[in-house]
């Protein structure tokens, strides 16, 4: 509240009073502050001397009950004393009984008043200690005021900051307005001095006013004579109205000509445009295909080089294919010859061999060949057995026999066979008279021989 009072009177007074009133609401607030630390400062000092009196009369409390807790077992050590020494003793009197009796009684009375004096002291520690917790409550509340305080206090620097950013703000614009007011006194002073000198071209003007009135009235006496040419001049361009009117006539007859001659040529170059474009796409083709021409002629002339080449390597190749046919057909005759003279008997062939040319059994054949200096065939590699399969046509007899001995084929010059060319199954010496080796071309040509009945009649393969 204070704050905002204090708040209102700045704001009232800032502008009207100036720095110096500012200053003083300064000092106030800078006083207040220091009145509430004092009061702070007092609060807890008094709260700690209640403290430290409160921890001290707790500490007295505490030991009044130990001394008289102490006091009480004394008395009763002694009382307990006395009832042993009296026992111990067995001789003591009535009198010393009764006086036993009076301090007994006297001890009661004094243990009657201390416990009394327990009882107040008690009573007067739980006041202590009610006197305690309502300090200890009105200590809370100091604390809580206390924060309160600091809480106020934070607020009231915060203004503090926040009305001297303003201060300072306002003094800047007191010499933004002094530095204005500077300027606007030039210009007062400058606007003066122009209205001094507009006063003495105000003078000058109305003498100049006076000579142009004096004009005036002499252009109106020449714009009357002007009417009157202009009046001329009007008949004047009526006339020349009618001669334009005829000439616009006749200018639009040319327009609507000249528009009709666009119009053509319009399309003259239209076409002229549509014209040079197809000739350019000729021009183009022409050139298209004479460089296509140009290409044509040089594949035509190496074309034509390579028939000229080629037409000679086809006579090269048809000298070639007649020498070639030439000897060809000497070879076939040489073959037919061969084949003649094979199959016909009588000739030695290149390897020695021929064939007999007359049907006889196995020992006719033989003779057949021996007439002939030879005799019939051995065949003892795979080569010579595949060379005679191919030349014969029908079976044949070759010179392989066990006429000699059952089961021991021999050659006709007498070697032991070493290997054979047998059908699977052959020779199996069937109807027990099978003693002659045939060749069967039509089988396989390394499984063409079985033994057979010598006296077949076949023709035979005679080798010199
Ligand atoms: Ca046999
Ligand atoms: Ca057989």
């Amino acid at each position: 509240m204070e704050l905002e009072l204090y708040d209102n009177k700045f704001r009232n007074n800032k502008y009207t009073t100036g720095p110096q009133r500012y200053c003083q609401d300064e000092g106030r607030a800078q006083n207040r502050r220091s009145r509430c630390l004092v009061v702070i400062t007092v609060c807890l000092g008094i709260l700690c001397l209640l403290l430290i009196a409160a921890i001290i009369y707790q500490h007295i409390m505490c030991t009044s009950k130990r001394a008289v807790i102490v006091l009480y077992i004394k008395l009763t050590a002694e009382r307990e004393i006395q009832a042993t020494l009296m026992l111990q003793t067995g001789s003591s009197n009535q009198n010393e009984k009764d006086q036993l009796q009076n301090s007994f009684n006297s001890l009661s009375q004094k243990k009657l008043e201390l416990e009394t004096r327990v009882k107040d002291l008690t009573a007067e520690k739980g006041q202590l200690q009610r006197n305690f917790d309502s300090l200890s409550q009105k200590n809370l509340e100091l604390e809580t005021r206390v924060s309160d305080l600091n809480a106020e206090k934070g607020q009231l620097q915060n203004s503090f900051n926040s009305l001297s950013q303003k201060n300072l703000e306002l003094e800047t614009r007191v010499s933004d307005l002094n530095a204005e007011k500077g300027q606007l006194q030039n210009s007062f002073n400058s606007l003066s001095q122009k209205n001094l000198e507009l006063e003495a071209r105000v003078s000058d003007l109305n003498a100049e006013k006076g000579q142009l009135q004096n004009s005036f009235n002499s252009l109106s006496q020449k714009n009357l004579e002007l009417e009157s040419r202009v009046s001329d001049l009007n008949a004047e361009k009526g006339q020349l109205q009618n001669s334009f009117n005829s000439l616009s006539q006749k200018n639009l007859e040319l327009e609507s000509r000249v528009s009709d001659l666009n119009a053509e040529k319009g399309q003259l170059q239209n076409s002229f445009n549509s014209l040079s474009q197809k000739k350019l796409e000729l021009e183009n083709t022409v050139n298209d295909l004479t460089a296509e021409k140009g290409q044509l002629q040089n594949s035509f002339n190496s074309l034509s080089q390579k028939k000229l080449e080629l037409e000679n390597t086809v006579n090269d190749l048809t000298a070639e294919k007649g020498q070639l046919q030439n000897s060809f057909n000497s070879l076939s005759q040489k073959k037919l010859e061969l084949e003649n003279t094979f199959l016909l008997g009588y000739v030695w062939g290149p390897d020695g061999l021929f064939i007999s040319n007359e049907l006889k059994s196995w020992s006719d054949s033989r003779q057949y060949c021996r007439d002939r200096g030879a005799d019939l065939v051995i065949i003892d590699t795979e080569e010579k057995q595949r060379h005679i399969s191919s030349l014969v046509k029908e079976s044949v007899w070759i010179g392989l026999s066990d006429i000699e001995n059952e089961g021991t084929l021999i050659w006709v010059d007498n070697s032991p066979l070493n290997k054979g060319f047998f059908v699977e199954g052959q020779p199996n010496n069937y109807y027990s008279d099978e003693d002659c080796t045939e060749l069967n071309p039509t089988k396989h040509a390394l499984n063409n021989w079985s033994d057979f009945q010598c006296s077949y009649k076949k023709k035979g393969i005679c080798e010199k």
